[in-house]
């Protein structure tokens, strides 16, 4: 309950602003209007809060996180922000007043969906707990035109559709053109020899304006509001029909152009590098005018620059911002006069690096020639820290050629943004315990070896807030009427949990609230899929972006195989079961795609098959995003995570299924490693090689997936299946890409690279395991409150502590209303 909040006037300000908005009075109004009006009235609760924490910043003097994103995948705004004013009954029940159910408001808003998955999720869930905890934190990113494509399954086919998120504009945003940046791009550098002192001088340019806008961040009940700070692209100058003369036309054209493409369009790839010009002119973009910002703030203030690193500290969200470090060294050598020493000296205590994959198609590697071209300026400086860097390694390693190579910068034409930002920052984290290990002893063991005091593990987390308290109320509450709330900003209170899972009437509750929410999920399934599945049936769950190492495919695959095992027994004794996927696959990514069209004709054959009795359904659901996020995890039994191990970082659905009352299915993969530690094995079906074994195959050359297939009839069957027609007769050749790259054929590739058949038996044993499992009810039941209980780890408020605590070192903040 807010005290402050006063809901004669909260309802006084949704009625008016109807009124000055849309000329309409409140009984007029369509929903979208009322969503705005509604969002609005919210802004101006929290607007003085928001003043306040700015101030109360100002005023203490404090140190401040940058927390530089290309990604911020936030989702919907309105729920959230109600629900951290602490006014969620309060606004339900005046909206109820007013003819309006608060639900069917929510839905109105379009996700805020300004990242691809897990990476750009986590960013938005760092901003809740470090608002919640009250420490001071910009998050700075990109305002996109339009944000990760909407999914349309047509035919069983992904089609694209752009994400037109701001099309009724944004009623929490606001512009704040007073502190616009200019950013350059191209041209070439001239030196100008001042008094003997050389000037470096960026010529024949191109120009943006960087736009700012600001979004509230809301912590819990604590009056602090944060900021998310995204950038807009303007033309400098309006275009201006005088330069027709002067031969300045084609640049003002191109500097429109440039203006409106830069921040067009999110790049909707995950965990994958595409190379494109544009990506990098965002990323050059966006730090630019985010650090020429953090300079100017802190330079109102203070004198000394050399000190500026103990008022602020980057955190680089990957090597998406990697920039930001020859773009702070800019700015302190050409434009604040330090020497090389001491730039250098500030940057290195500035930046901070966080690893999310060792994936190699997902590592930057910009060619010379785009780099140097785009950002001359930025590239020369570039070129000497790379060259003291070599410096480093040779005196650390005199006469090893192959650390040289291995290490530089620079190398072989291309920019390593990996190894930039681990040369340059006094922090790198990987995100995972057993993600860090592989860091440290595999991926970046020669860095590891000559800077090991910089390498830390930061395991991440999620917000409790967002995804219990507001995505699942019936179990929030039924949590709180048994332990008491401190669990909403302390989740391992949520331990206390545990005594009851043993109580035969608290297992009945849960079951009961889960019942609840597989009937929700049902519902939408039906409106949305207009598939009828059974709430009471197992719901098995894998969602998360479409990708080879996650494996969907050896999903479908088992789930063909069990289908075959039915077909030949229709009388075979299995609980019912409804294997649920969302995901999206990267515009590019042809076989992903390719694997989307597979579930979905799989989903066809068995959906339809009478003679199986209904024991099998299959569901896709189509736009996969952090809203209807909410509402699977709620209602999941199964939680499949099932990543060929040593390849997914962490993972944070994993938690977010766990936080629900769902049990893992997976590999020891990840941030698996310590779910599985926290909840105990006997909880979880863990399944499948480990990463050491994993990583033993392909530093020996793969293995032989043909023996597998020549000797398990069963497997046999359902590869075979995928090229003879039986789930695509009109064109048996449709899988035939997918067959391939589990057998293949012609010798120059390897097979299954991401171990789809070698774990195949014993994720088939797993499975097996979970429907033994689900008989027993009670145990069921018992398993999934040790799973709530066992969840508190995994709170990003946990991981925010510890990169106050190692890395960035916030005091926080307490702001009186
Ligand atoms: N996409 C959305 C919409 C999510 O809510 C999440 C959850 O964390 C992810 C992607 C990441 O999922 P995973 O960690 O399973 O890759
Ligand atoms: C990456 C990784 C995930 C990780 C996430 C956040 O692939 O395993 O959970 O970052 O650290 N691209 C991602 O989602």
């Amino acid at each position: 309950m807010n005290k402050g909040f006063d809901k004669a006037t909260f309802k006084r300000s949704v009625i008016d602003n109807v009124k000055n908005m849309f000329r309409r009075t409140i009984d007029e109004a369509t929903p979208q209007q009322v969503f705005q009006a509604v969002a609005f009235a919210v802004k101006d609760v929290i607007i003085d809060e928001w003043i306040a924490s700015h101030k109360e910043y100002e005023k203490k003097d404090v140190k401040t996180v940058y927390y530089l994103s290309m990604e911020f995948l936030m989702g919907r705004a309105l729920g959230n922000n109600i629900i951290n004013i602490c006014a969620h009954d309060e606004i339900k029940e005046v909206l109820d007043e007013l003819g309006f159910d608060l639900n069917m408001i929510e839905d109105q808003e379009p996700d805020a969906a300004l990242g691809n998955g897990g990476l750009g999720r986590l960013a938005a869930c760092f901003l809740d707990s470090l608002a919640t905890l009250g420490y001071p934190a910009y998050g700075c990113g990109i305002r996109y035109r339009y944000g990760m494509f909407k999914q349309k399954i047509e035919n069983g086919y992904q089609i694209e559709v752009p994400d037109e998120w701001l099309k009724d504009g944004n009623p929490f945003e606001i512009r704040r053109p007073e502190y616009a940046q200019e950013v350059k791009f191209g041209g070439y550098v001239r030196i100008e020899n001042v008094g003997g002192v050389n000037h470096f001088v960026q010529d024949g340019y191109q120009t943006v304006r960087a736009v700012p806008y600001d979004l509230p961040v809301i912590g819990y009940g604590n009056n602090v509001v944060n900021t998310l700070r995204i950038w807009d692209a303007e033309p400098v100058n309006t275009f201006n029909l005088d330069s027709f003369d002067r031969g300045d036309y084609q640049k003002a054209v191109e500097q429109e152009n440039l203006a409106k493409t830069i921040v067009e369009v999110l790049y909707p790839n995950d965990n994958h590098y595409a190379g494109k010009e544009l990506r990098l002119k965002q990323q050059y973009f966006f730090i630019s005018a985010s650090v020429q910002r953090a300079i100017t703030k802190y330079k109102e203030k203070h004198e000394d620059i050399r000190k500026f690193h103990e008022k602020v500290v980057f955190q680089l969200n990957d090597t998406h911002p990697t920039v930001a470090i020859p773009e702070l060294m800019r700015i302190l050598l050409d434009e604040e006069g330090l020497t090389w020493e001491e730039a250098w000296d500030v940057t290195t205590r500035t930046c901070a690096y966080t690893n999310h994959t060792i994936m190699s198609e997902a590592l930057e590697k910009w060619p010379i020639e785009l780099f140097s071209r785009l950002l001359p300026r930025i590239y020369q400086i570039v070129e000497e820290i790379n060259r003291r860097f070599q410096n480093q390694i040779q005196s650390m390693y005199p006469g090893n050629q192959d650390k040289l190579r291995s290490m530089s910068i620079i190398y072989d034409g291309q920019v390593k943004m990996a190894y930039m930002a681990i040369a340059a920052s006094f922090s790198v984290n990987g995100v995972a315990r057993l993600h860090t290990e592989i860091l440290k002893n595999q991926e970046l063991k020669d860095f590891y070896q000559m800077m090991p005091e910089k390498f830390n593990n930061k395991t991440n987390g999620i917000t409790q807030r967002r995804f219990l308290l507001h995505g699942n109320p019936l179990l929030a509450d039924w949590v709180t009427s048994k332990i008491g709330d401190e669990w909403i900003t302390d989740l391992p209170h949520i331990k206390k949990l545990e005594i009851y899972a043993d109580d035969e009437k608290c297992q009945q509750e849960f079951l009961n609230i889960k019942y609840q929410n597989k009937i929700r999920l049902a519902k939408y399934i039906k409106e949305h899929n207009g598939i009828d599945v059974d709430p009471r049936s197992i719901f098995d769950v894998q969602v998360k972006r479409l990708h080879e190492y996650k494996r969907q495919l050896m999903n479908i695959l088992h789930v063909m195989y069990l289908y075959n095992q039915l077909k030949d027994n229709p009388e075979m004794d299995m609980v019912p079961r409804t294997f649920i996927f969302g995901a999206k696959a990267a515009a590019g990514y042809k076989r992903a795609k390719l694997t989307i069209k597979l579930i979905n004709s799989v989903a066809d054959v068995i959906n339809n098959d009478k003679s199986i009795g209904g024991k099998i359904k299959v569901v896709f659901i189509e736009n996969y995003r952090v809203s209807n996020a909410e509402l699977i995890f709620a209602a999941a039994d199964v939680s499949e995570q099932i990543s060929t191990a040593s390849k997914e970082a962490s993972g944070t659905g994993n938690m977010k299924f766990m936080l629900n009352g769902a049990l893992t299915l997976g590999t020891m993969d990840g941030a698996n490693v310590e779910i599985v530690e926290e909840v105990g094995q006997e909880y979880a079906f863990i399944f499948g090689m480990s990463s050491d074994e994993v990583i033993n195959y392909e530093n020996n050359g793969g293995y032989y997936p043909m023996d597998i297939f020549n000797n398990d009839q069963e497997i046999r069957r359902v590869l075979m299946q995928l090229i003879n027609g039986y789930y695509a007769p009109d064109n048996p050749e449709l899988f035939r890409d997918i067959y391939n790259s589990l057998l293949n054929t012609k010798s120059s590739d390897k097979a299954d690279t991401y171990f789809i058949l070698k774990d195949f038996r014993s994720y088939a044993q797993a499975h097996e395991r979970v429907d033994q499992a689900f008989r027993n009810e009670k145990w069921w039941a018992k398993a999934a409150i040790l799973n709530i209980s066992g969840s508190g780890k995994f709170t990003s408020d946990r991981t925010i502590e510890e990169y106050v605590r190692d890395i960035w070192h916030l005091e926080k903040v307490t702001v009186e209303m």
